[in-house]
């Protein structure tokens, strides 16, 4: 199998399996819930960190059918944050995946409501498989995700994302920004995969390492398909970064420099994966990481 045939396999397998969580609770009486988080969890998206935590998983020799439920928490954790960034106190945006934002469908009470339930259910799946496996590495792996989406990860970045608004940030609190709020759901994704494998020291710094240039990548990318992208291919308007006035890789370095910049982040991803030998999927996936158009 060829790398895209491999991400688009794993891709399918994890779509399969997202509902299924939800699936089992559902309760007549606040139907309008399940409606909400399934019409996010359902409107598509490349399904980046479930894939990278499954092929993490590959790539360390255990298989992936086993952590099938850990990566559906990371896209239901991953789901949840685009789905509060959209709303009205946050971005206010209109587009998501291609389909109106959440808030459009369903009202702010129970999109928020939803964005609540998404992450509360992540956390649900992440215990019972510890609860199940009685392994200590799980849990471990588990609490690794937890922190990385938490105030120190994901949520931090978008508090200081959110205080700066209108105005001057350098670029330091640039990368701090984007360090939590891309890059570390990005490393958790990776990396809880490590720990679950209780894979060797250098193996796990190595993949360290990797994800957070990856993460890094990922948002340089980011950068410039909001100057360079189309709605038809992103599914959200483009150009918000400049009409919000938002200090992005691309309005620093101009978009020349940063896609030298974006080119070196590639590469130094992929010299930190020299340790292993079946590293081929991952190589292709940085490379596709920089040069995606979605
Ligand atoms: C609300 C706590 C909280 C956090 C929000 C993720 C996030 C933090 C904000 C989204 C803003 C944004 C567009 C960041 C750029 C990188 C990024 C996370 C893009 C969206 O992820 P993709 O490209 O989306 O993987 P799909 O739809 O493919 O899953």
């Amino acid at each position: 199998m060829n790398f895209k045939e491999q991400y688009n396999s794993t891709k399918v397998k994890v779509e399969k399996e997202l509902l299924y969580f939800i699936e089992k609770k559902k309760e007549k009486k606040q139907d309008i819930i399940y409606q909400a988080m399934e019409y996010s969890l359902n409107a598509g998206g490349k399904r980046f960190r479930p894939v990278l935590h499954l092929e993490t998983i590959r790539l360390l020799g255990g298989n992936p059918e086993d952590y099938m439920d850990s990566a559906c928490a990371l896209e239901y954790i991953h789901t949840y944050s685009l789905l509060h960034d959209d709303l009205p106190a946050m971005d206010n945006d209109d587009f998501r995946r291609g389909v109106p934002t959440n808030h459009k469908v369903f009202g702010e009470d129970i999109a928020i409501l939803a964005g609540d339930g998404l992450l509360n259910t992540a956390f649900e799946i992440l215990l019972q498989k510890t609860v199940d496996s009685r392994d200590e590495a799980v849990a471990e792996g588990s609490l690794y995700i937890s922190r990385k989406a938490g105030t120190e990860g994901m949520i931090g970045g978008q508090v200081v994302d959110v205080i700066s608004d209108g105005k001057q940030i350098d670029m330091g609190t640039l990368e701090y920004i984007h360090e939590r709020k891309t890059a570390a759901l990005i490393e958790a994704a990776i990396v809880s995969a490590a720990i679950m494998m209780k894979c060797r020291p250098e193996e796990r710094q190595a993949l360290e390492v990797y994800a957070s240039k990856l993460g890094l990548a990922f948002q340089i990318a980011d950068d410039i398909l909001d100057v360079e992208g189309s709605f038809e291919e992103l599914g959200k308007p483009i150009g918000s970064d400049a009409e919000n006035q938002k200090l992005t890789f691309a309005s620093y370095y101009g978009l020349d420099k940063a896609k030298e910049k974006l080119q070196q982040v590639v590469e130094e991803a992929i010299h930190a994966l020299s340790v292993f030998d079946k590293k081929d999927f991952f190589v292709e996936l940085t490379k596709y990481t920089a040069t995606r158009r979605s």
